[in-house]
């Protein structure tokens, strides 16, 4: 079966190196070289300064949260709202439920699939706290708009990158933007550490707070300085980063043959998801918006039946999961509307991720391609 991703394997000799390192050192996590080493070199890469390394892209977003305050509403009964976007992976909302926020959901934009700025602004309210949009796709989010509207209106912003790795923006790192933005590195990522991710901040001293949160607030032997929690990379995490890292542009080249042959085939024939004038292709995923989930649902079955296996990224739109909705006696404030949300239920019912991962071969694509064109036509 070709699933929708494959993770990158790579070069047994060259794990080996690392994995001998750390035989060697005898040093297997809490804040080790090759962690160390990580760092330095991703925050090279990528173009970015104050990049921490944690377990993984949940609890990256889970601590940025709180090394930002942004939970901590000191004389106030409701929780702190968090507006954020229906169309994504369930780790955006539901990491901000589980540290006791409130995700207020707010429309995207129907061509690039990211939060729509005009509908962000529309459901703040007094007990917004911040605004956490993501990078859907690794497509750039309106990232001026989104950062005037935090400024202008003294909210946190939180990018989530999870899909964004190497994307630029203008010549810059996408990641650059807002207070904080946050990457995944699970086995599935275009670059992983088996389980990892990353939260790169804008200011020095929220990266310093929240090192510390990661390690339980301890910052000497018997010092423990604040509430924390344990969000550390390991060493064989970050030896198997180190190495994708080392191969990270033979696997971007294979994978980029796939995306275009993807996008020759489709362009004109299929909607493709809009990229934001200004950002770069990393070849993170390739999604196509069929014309009704009945013809999605067709081609699906199509494709699980010649050996392929695509993925309903993101489905269902996170409004219609009453565990992220707020508690029944909030529902009665009057002061409360959930805005109304069309698009995103509206994608997430035709949308359709396509196996793309280093290493797929193109003629196996191009019979996808015929497969899925040829029913999405008689269909239309
Ligand atoms: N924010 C966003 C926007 C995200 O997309 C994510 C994660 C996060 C936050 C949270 O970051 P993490 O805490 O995960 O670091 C996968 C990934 O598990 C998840 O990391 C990712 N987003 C999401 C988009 O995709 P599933 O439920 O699709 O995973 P799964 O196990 O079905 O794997 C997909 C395919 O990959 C399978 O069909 C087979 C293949 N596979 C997978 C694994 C793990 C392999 O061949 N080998 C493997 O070892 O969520």
């Amino acid at each position: 079966m070709i699933t929708v991703t494959r993770p990158y394997f790579p070069e047994r000799k060259n794990f080996d190196r690392y994995v001998d390192a750390i035989f060697q050192s005898r040093w297997l996590t809490n804040h080790g070289p090759l962690e160390q080493e990580l760092t330095r070199r991703l925050e090279t890469y990528l173009g970015v300064k104050h990049l921490l390394l944690v377990s993984n892209g949940t609890l990256a977003l889970q601590v940025a949260y709180r090394a930002l305050g942004i939970n901590n509403v000191v004389g106030q009964r409701e929780p702190a709202e968090v507006i954020t976007t229906p169309f994504t992976f369930i780790a955006t909302a539901s990491s901000l439920k589980w540290e006791g926020m409130q995700p207020v959901f707010a429309d995207i934009d129907p061509a690039t699939l990211c939060l729509d700025p005009a509908q962000v602004e529309a459901a703040i309210t007094p007990r917004t706290r911040a605004i956490v949009p993501v990078h859907v796709f690794g497509n750039a989010c309106d990232v001026e708009a989104i950062d005037a509207l935090g400024e202008e209106r003294d909210l946190k912003v939180i990018y989530d990158g999870a899909h964004a790795f190497g994307a630029t923006y203008r010549g810059n790192s996408l990641l650059s933007y807002g207070d904080a933005s946050t990457l995944s590195f699970h086995a599935t990522k275009l670059f992983h550490s088996i389980e990892g991710g990353a939260i790169i901040f804008k200011r020095k001293e929220d990266l310093e707070r929240a090192r510390k949160m990661i390690n339980f607030g301890i910052t000497g032997p018997e010092c423990i300085e604040e509430l924390g929690i344990n969000a550390k990379m390991n060493e064989f995490q970050a030896a198997m980063g180190l190495c994708v890292l080392d191969e990270i542009e033979g696997n971007l080249e294979s994978r980029a043959l796939v995306w275009h042959a993807y996008a020759q085939a489709f362009q004109g024939n299929v909607q493709l998801q809009a990229r934001q004038p200004g950002v770069s292709l990393n070849y993170a995923y390739f999604p196509i918006i069929l014309e009704s989930e009945s013809v999605l649902l067709g081609v699906m079955q199509r494709l699980e039946r010649e050996g392929y296996q695509p993925r309903r990224y993101f489905c269902p739109s996170l409004e219609s999961l009453a565990f992220l909705g707020r508690p029944a006696a909030d529902l009665q404030d009057a002061d409360f509307q959930q805005p109304e949300i069309v698009h995103s239920r509206d994608i997430a019912s035709r949308i359709l991720c396509l196996p793309l991962f280093s290493g797929l071969q193109v003629s196996e694509i191009l019979a996808a391609v015929r497969v899925i064109v040829d029913r999405h036509q008689k269909a239309a």
